[in-house]
């Protein structure tokens, strides 16, 4: 099939000199410059340009190939992803590597160096965003028809920077000056309600009409997600909030009112300003629920366009669609799709609550019960009065059905009831979803069993089947390939060939590899360049890593204990026999969250004292890396020799960077939580540090009663440790971090840190022995191959989605 001929199109060429031609002709025609003119950035746009043609030549094969087949679709809604930089990944997936490298010194300048331009939308917060991304592109890759929704936030997740070792948050201006890679599509642009009231409509006792109070556009651009050694290129579609042309008032502009003029417009465009605003004030609640309405009210105007281009009858739409929500946020999409069949559709509600309900499928984030979303009702009744209404109505029949089956069991009522009375009346977003939906997965195995057995314990009893796992994947292009090119390249000479980069079990070829000698030479040779590219430190000092956000569940804390004892046993015994250490740390912390600041604050006074300290210092050094994001994860990760994977057990639903540094080599050093878990049962107990209560352990501690003191009045080290930081010894700083440990000390720190120690001493005496790691270091690699999202794809596809991939054909 080819398209262009169809039009008169040419070819795009596939050597040098071709693509050499059409970045000449991208840098004249569409930058409007010429060689001898062109600046970085002109460069850089004009690369984009023509490796986004040779994509959108793709793109426009996929979509010719889904039209004709008229495919069951899934419709991925996420508030974020993260998809990180696009060019490298761009040249990967269309082969145009090394073309463009040969082409771009036509214009002076190297491929790296246009790279470096090359911004990454952060329109993410962590784990969630980016395995959204991860998902896409497994999706391209295993050809499945899918679309991302989005929003397009204008200010990415904020760029973090230390100021005298604290955090400081600046604006992330991602797209200031443009993105390239993005077409805009003003023509699919739909219209969002919000406020007002509803009126009953003459002759139906359940449909109403909404007259809004506030008029929003939308107005989506998308980018190309291609996928790895196929054809298919899907879209991630991003919405982008506007003022309608009503929304700015002339005559007050005339007036010489400006501000007021446009007080509209700006109050509609704040909807898609920034990626979750600060939502402790009642003002930025209410915008984060115009965001999450906004990106659902959008989307599913959108899928239904797309479902009336080839279908005409409602009764296809739950065959053809499948919309998967990640996590809550896009919840309120439950009650919206209800509106639109009932409201303006004019279906009647069971048939609509039938469509509904086998339309959505829901994945759970969390374990964390105050992370689970709800929504004051007053709000929700000013701003979506008509999904109020829905909800209520939703609820009741539901509940009549728990009714049903529990007859009597108030108790039970009030617990799964999607409306909770205690104090102020709040809509759970949690329950709403697994109302509404006919799957519900965990993220990992341990999560989705928690899920099932507390915190939506209530729901599993009714609807068993219903509850599902899926656990987590990263991409192996991205975090294998991209990242760690030397890995690679052994890795695919070690197998044989480059099968593994879209089959990752064929890892497990490197297993007989493990006590080849000259082989496991070649593995360290390549860590040890990889951390000399990454200049944290000393490259032949364990590199041990503590990459995440800012969590006192994740417990950066229970590191930092470890390194104050490093620190005193050293001073202790100064000619003792250590193993030199980089500990290297990168995460943010949201803006608003002072204890995991503090934390932040105390990692970088103790990293100081310890730089000033003679005796210390030849054997430990702290790095706090600035802005963790994905571009950065991309070159730790390959550098790692240690994986920190230590929160407190039952408290991470799974963890993805676990897996992409097990992938690159890296040993973990966990407890039994996430996906830990399953990571140990792959790579085997014997390469893999375990510390620890389990889950249950740790629960039961909780219920029993805990006191922080006594762990402290009985290990000299911890009290050692504790006290030298409540003495000032630090700079005097880390007093709430000390004072919280032992005050309540919410994940039971001070219960894991013996074990965390003596599992720390038991690296230790790993490391020592080169040739046993390495061959730890290579069994991790080999065995990781489960933690390809492509596999994690697979299992939604069969499970949940019961999706067929569609080929699209190549180019004659
Ligand atoms: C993360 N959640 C989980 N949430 O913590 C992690 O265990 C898991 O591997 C990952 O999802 C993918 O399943 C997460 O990243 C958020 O970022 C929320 C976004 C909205 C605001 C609150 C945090």
């Amino acid at each position: 099939m080819d398209l262009r001929q169809g039009i008169g199109l040419r070819r795009l060429g596939t050597t040098a000199d071709e693509f050499q031609q059409d970045l000449l002709s991208s840098l004249y025609y569409r930058r409007g410059t010429t060689v001898e003119s062109a600046s970085p950035r002109d460069a850089y746009e004009a690369l984009v340009l023509t490796v986004r043609d040779r994509l959108a030549d793709r793109r426009a094969r996929t979509a010719a190939a889904h039209f004709a087949s008229n495919p069951r679709w899934v419709y991925y809604l996420s508030a974020e992803y993260l998809l990180g930089a696009q060019l490298e990944q761009n040249l990967l997936y269309s082969g145009t590597g090394e073309v463009a490298a040969e082409a771009v010194k036509v214009l002076g300048r190297s491929l790296e160096e246009i790279e470096d331009l090359d911004v990454e939308p952060g329109l993410g917060n962590g784990g969630l965003g980016r395995l959204a991304a991860c998902l896409v592109d497994s999706m391209a890759t295993r050809d499945i028809p899918a679309v991302g929704y989005g929003i397009r936030y204008d200010f990415g997740i904020f760029r973090q920077s230390l100021e005298g070792g604290a955090q400081a948050e600046r604006p992330d201006d991602w797209a200031f000056q443009g993105n390239p890679w993005e077409f805009p599509a003003p023509d699919d642009r739909q219209v969002v309600h919000f406020y007002g009231h509803t009126e009953p409509v003459a002759g139906s006792p359940i449909r109403k009409r909404w007259v809004p109070g506030e008029i929003v556009l939308g107005e989506p651009s998308h980018m190309l997600v291609p996928g790895y050694g196929t054809e298919t290129v899907n879209i991630v579609r991003l919405w982008r909030a506007r003022g309608s042309e009503a929304s700015f008032d002339l005559s007050r502009f005339s007036a010489g009112q400006y501000a007021e003029a446009v007080q509209e417009a700006v109050r509609a465009e704040n909807i898609s300003k920034v990626l979750y605003p600060d939502d402790s004030t009642e003002l930025g609640r209410e915008l984060r629920l115009k965001q999450q309405y906004f990106l659902c009210s959008c989307s599913l105007r959108d899928i239904i366009r797309r479902f009336r281009i080839r279908n005409q009858n409602w009764d296809d739409f739950a065959e053809k669609t499948v919309i998967q929500l990640n996590d809550t946020h896009p919840t309120i999409a439950i009650p919206e799709l209800m509106r639109l069949l009932v409201d303006e559709y004019e279906l009647d509600w069971d048939k609509a609550w039938s469509i509904t309900r086998r339309t959505f499928a829901y994945t759970c984030h969390t374990l964390l019960p105050e992370a689970l979303e709800t929504w004051p009702v007053h709000l929700f009744e000013r701003l979506l009065p008509r999904h109020l209404e829905i909800i209520y109505l939703i609820n009741m029949l539901f509940l009549r059905e728990v009714e049903d089956r529990f007859p009597g069991d108030t108790d039970r009522i009030r617990r799964m009831s999607i409306i909770g009375e205690e104090g102020e009346r709040r809509v759970r977003m949690a329950h709403l979803a697994v109302v509404g939906t006919e799957a519900v997965n965990g993220v990992a195995e341990l999560h989705s069993k928690l899920l099932r057995e507390t915190v939506l314990q209530d729901f599993a009893d009714l609807w068993p089947a219903k509850f599902q796992n899926v656990t987590n994947g990263v991409s192996p292009r991205r975090f294998v390939k991209l990242a760690n090119p030397r890995l690679s390249d052994l890795i695919t000479e070690g197998i044989g060939d480059d099968g593994w980069l879209t089959d990752l079990d064929k890892l497990a070829g490197l297993e007989r590899l493990a006590g080849d000698a000259s082989f496991a030479e070649r593995w360290r040779a390549v860590k040890r360049a990889n951390k000399i590219d990454l200049a944290a430190g000393d490259p032949d000092a364990l590199t041990d890593v503590m990459i995440k956000r800012f969590h006192e569940y994740k417990r950066q804390q229970l590191k930092l204990l470890h390194v104050i004892t490093m620190y005193h046993r050293i001073r202790a015994n100064p000619t003792g026999d250590w193993v030199p250490r980089v500990v290297l740390f990168a995460g943010k912390a949201a803006p608003a969250y002072h204890a995991a600041k503090s934390i932040i604050r105390l990692i970088n006074a103790v990293g100081a004292t310890i730089a000033a300290d003679p005796v210390v210092a030849p054997y430990l050094k702290v790095v706090f890396a600035e802005n963790y994001n994905v571009t950065l994860a991309e070159r730790i990760i390959p550098a790692a020799d240690l994986s920190e994977q230590i929160s407190l057990a039952g408290k991470e639903a799974s963890g993805t960077g676990n897996m992409k540094l097990a992938l690159n080599g890296a040993l973990t050093i966990g407890t039994l939580d996430g996906a830990n878990i399953e990571i140990r049962a792959r790579v085997g107990e014997d390469n893999f540090f375990l510390f620890g209560l389990d889950a249950f352990e740790a629960a039961e501690m909780r219920i029993r009663g805990y006191h922080p003191r006594e762990f402290y009045d009985r290990d000299a080290e911890l009290k050692t440790a504790l006290d030298s930081i409540m003495s000032g010894a630090f700079g005097g700083v880390g007093h709430e971090v000390a004072e919280s440990l032992l005050g309540w000390d919410e994940y039971l720190t001070l219960v894991d840190y013996r074990s965390y120690l003596e599992s720390q001493d038991e690296v230790e005496a790993a490391w020592r022995d080169r040739d046993r790691w390495t061959r730890m270091s290579i069994l991790n690699t080999a065995h990781s191959g489960f933690f390809s999202a492509d596999r994690t794809v697979s299992d939604y596809a069969a499970r949940i989605w019961r999706v067929a991939p569609v080929t699209v054909p190549r180019e004659d």
